[in-house]
């Protein structure tokens, strides 16, 4: 019986973190595509190239400096598109 509890809890995690990988590796691989003169952040001429960041823009760019730092680029939601 407990062997089964933790089967479904390590399923349950294994299921979770798994998400989690392909969020975070679709919002890296857009970084990596926009991060054109890899200079380590995305500046507004940059992200023109993505609809997602230059709608989000004004809430990504928490510190107002005028590019996105890869922290910042992070709470980016992507569309399904
Ligand atoms: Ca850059």
């Amino acid at each position: 019986m407990k062997n089964t509890n933790l089967m479904l809890v390590l399923a349950m995690t294994l299921g979770a973190s798994s998400v989690v990988v392909a969020d975070s590796s679709d919002a890296s691989e857009l970084w990596k595509a926009l991060d054109a003169n890899k200079d380590g952040v995305i500046s507004k001429d940059e992200a023109a190239t993505s609809q997602d960041v230059s709608a989000q823009w004004n809430l990504l760019d928490l510190n107002q400096d005028g590019v996105l730092s890869e922290k910042e680029f992070s709470l980016i939601k992507l569309s399904d598109s």
